[in-house]
């Protein structure tokens, strides 16, 4: 494990006041971080669940045409093993137990929240983001700023992107990955004259475990030659979930980027333990890992990273070069926003050769 410089918890579900009263905020967690102007600008996944509650019944919220809506699943149908999710036994349709949308907040300094009242909320649009949509990460290109994120549907889950240069106004691109497909993160700039994308399929068909694949573009939009990049192999550190975390760095050894991991054993009630790894690809080359590290370099470690809406989940989702240290901004437990500082040479460090 690496030795943090600092966390600090940014936000949690009671600094938030709902997006509906109907809806009780239950997690702001997993949040899109980049450079803006002076500061940092933040996009948070915030989760909510209906307030009501019906005996003998789940709540399982979604979006229709803008508006919330809840359907009610018959309890006795639904395996409710995993805390994220309600599964039919009959049909095996997999549903939410909550539905998300995005709130911008800005940072003054990275390591504070300037207000909790959101500078814009992004609510899921159209049908494939109906049951929320989740997990963005920002890469800025030239003057935009790209936000990739996961769309959640009756469709399964896909990677959207929209984009903004004043976080204020944001264009929608549509799906760039199709179903079930996530955790896509972007380079900052074109490598060999084509963009490049970190993507995680999802195959039904389980030959092996997860992979992190690479993928290219000539306009962000239409992704091509793709290759499997890590994972797959069943390293210790991605049994069960293996995905790409934060949006990668340039470095003097190539490109360093973070990756999440859970060590769920195949057959295992819960969702594991979800941990971070550090890699560095190379420069030129980028399908090609040059140095890993050996095991996590976070693992949940504060209260309330090991308590929450999901336990024992630490979920990097961006890291930022600032005073001269490498900020991680991370959700904690599906429930909290949390940036720690990690030393420069000591992350490099901690990537051996492979
Ligand atoms: C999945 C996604 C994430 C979530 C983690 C941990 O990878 O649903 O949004 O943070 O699991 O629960």
């Amino acid at each position: 494990m690496l030795q943090r410089l600092f966390t600090t918890r940014l936000l949690k579900p009671g600094d938030l006041p709902p997006s509906d009263q109907a809806m009780r905020v239950v997690g702001v967690c997993n949040p899109a971080a980049q450079t803006f102007g002076d500061g940092v600008a933040l996009v948070a996944r915030v989760v909510e669940q209906p307030v009501e509650q019906r005996p003998g019944q789940f709540p399982s919220p979604r979006y229709a045409d803008g508006s919330l809506v809840t359907d009610w699943l018959d309890a006795e149908d639904c395996d409710s093993s995993d805390p994220r999710l309600y599964v039919g036994r009959r049909s095996g349709v997999v549903r939410l137990r909550f539905v998300s949308h995005l709130r911008v907040f800005l940072s003054e300094d990275g390591t504070a929240i300037d207000e909790a009242t959101p500078a814009a909320m992004l609510i899921p649009q159209g049908p494939y983001e109906s049951f929320g949509i989740e997990d963005p990460r920002i890469t800025k290109i030239g003057a935009t700023y790209y936000i990739t994120y996961v769309g959640v549907s009756p469709h399964g889950v896909c990677t959207r992107m929209m984009s903004t240069t004043d976080f204020v106004q944001f264009h929608r691109h549509g799906t760039i990955f199709c179903p079930d497909n996530k955790d896509v993160v972007l380079f900052p700039e074109k490598v060999l004259g084509e963009y490049v994308a970190l993507h995680r399929p999802m195959p039904s068909m389980r030959f092996s475990p997860p992979q992190v694949w690479l993928a290219r573009s000539p306009d962000l939009l239409h992704w091509g030659n793709h290759q499997p990049l890590l994972g797959g192999d069943g390293a210790a550190d991605a049994i069960d979930r293996v995905g790409g975390g934060t949006p990668p760095i340039r470095t003097d050894r190539g490109w360093l980027t973070l990756y999440h991991a859970s060590d769920k054993k195949h057959g295992e009630q819960g969702v594991g333990v979800y941990t971070a790894s550090a890699m560095i690809l190379d420069e030129d080359h980028p399908a090609k890992i040059v140095a890993r590290s050996r095991g996590p370099v976070m693992q949940p470690e504060e209260m309330f990273e090991r308590q929450g809406f999901v336990d024992n989940v630490v979920f990097p989702t961006a890291m930022l070069r600032r005073d001269g240290m490498l900020f991680v901004y991370y959700g904690a437990a599906d429930e909290n926003l949390a940036v720690c500082g990690f030393g420069v040479q000591d992350l490099l460090d901690a990537c051996l050769p492979v």
